[in-house]
């Protein structure tokens, strides 16, 4: 049986690879790749996200190569960023609950 966090991992790697296959190099995410990723998947995310170019500037952010597609390394440094903040959300949400 696979624990939480190998499952998570095994997660990433899996939604990763259902975006990336639809067009052009299969193992990297192309523009439209990530927006069809983020509104499946980070809906909430990207519904915070009020500016309409949300999504290019992330991908520039995210490009640290500069070829113009997101690679899984690339990805996971999208899911780190975010996962760093939720964290200190729940940090927060902890804190405010302790204190009734
Ligand atoms: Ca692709
Ligand atoms: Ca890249």
């Amino acid at each position: 049986m696979p624990s939480d966090l190998e499952r998570a991992m095994e997660t990433l790697i899996t939604v990763f690879h259902r975006y990336s296959g639809a067009e052009g190099n299969s193992s990297t995410l192309s523009r439209r790749e990530l927006k069809q990723l983020m509104e499946k998947e980070l809906a909430s995310f990207l519904k915070s996200q009020k500016d309409p170019a949300a999504v290019d500037k992330i991908m520039k952010d995210l490009d640290a190569n500069g070829d113009g597609e997101v690679n899984f390394e690339e990805f996971v440094s999208l899911v780190v960023g975010l996962s760093i903040a939720c964290e200190q959300l729940y940090q927060k949400q902890m804190k405010a609950a302790a204190k009734k």
